[in-house]
């Protein structure tokens, strides 16, 4: 019978403990730094705690569901990136609307280009799609994103326009999106290729996650931060 407790040789549900724990510890933080940052920055960083807030009730639950049935949380895990994803591209075209003049009609871009890329994965890991057609469909959609955040509109950044701050969090954003989110990918074909998938699935979406939810709250708090101590 598989253990209800954690066992200290189950190392991805142990990741999973390490990850509702971290989540937890960076949405306090990001709300109680909001004092320290001015005017729009303030929201930047309750936007940032709230995709870090989301993220952990999930991994509460993922981690209970690997740990007693020992199935990747699959449902829980999509869920959560359907609520943070988006927030996380609000975030960026926020900072991105703040460096360069950008179109509204962009942000919808982006934002139905994500949708398309959670929904094609979410219907290759449950089976109701061929896996790797929605593996090719869900890359081409990531791809786009790459594509219009360097060489659309979005890629001309004006270098006057802005605060060096928000060209730097524009910059470091931009950067994880490309190779931050690159990881889920390669966490998706490792785990329907590979021997021992679920184990490595989750490992790796667990360490994108922190990446890319943390890493990227840690840049939003570092522009904020150091827009309002440049300016006292
Ligand atoms: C906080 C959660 C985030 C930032 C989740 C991002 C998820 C992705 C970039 C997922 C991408 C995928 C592909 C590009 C192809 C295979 C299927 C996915 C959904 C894992």
């Amino acid at each position: 019978m598989k253990d209800i407790l954690l066992q200290p040789n189950d190392y991805v549900g142990v990741s999973f403990w390490l990850l509702s724990a971290a989540m937890s510890a960076a949405t306090l933080f990001f709300f109680m730094e909001r004092d320290r940052a001015v005017g729009k920055w303030k929201t930047s960083l309750s936007v940032a705690a709230l995709v870090t807030g989301i993220s952990a009730i999930h991994y509460f639950y993922m981690r209970n569901v690997w740990v007693v049935t020992g199935e990747s949380p699959t449902t829980y895990r999509y869920i959560d990136w359907f609520l943070t994803v988006p927030l996380q591209i609000t975030e960026f075209f926020l900072i991105l609307s703040a460096v360069t003049t950008v179109r509204g009609a962009l942000f919808w871009k982006l934002l139905f280009a994500s949708l398309a890329m959670l929904l094609l994965g979410y219907f290759g890991e449950i089976h109701i799609m061929n896996v790797w057609l929605a593996f090719i469909l869900s890359t081409s959609a990531w791809l786009y994103i790459i594509y219009e955040i360097f060489a659309g509109e979005a890629g001309r950044i004006n270098a006057n326009k802005g605060s060096r701050a928000s060209q730097k969090a524009f910059a470091a954003l931009r950067a994880i999106v490309t190779f931050g989110w690159a990881i889920y990918p390669v966490g998706y074909v490792v785990g329907y290729t590979g021997a021992g998938s679920e184990e490595w699935l989750n490992s790796i979406y667990n360490l994108a996650d922190f990446v890319n939810k943390i890493a990227f709250g840690v840049v939003i708090w570092a522009a904020a931060t150091s827009y309002t101590e440049s300016t006292k």
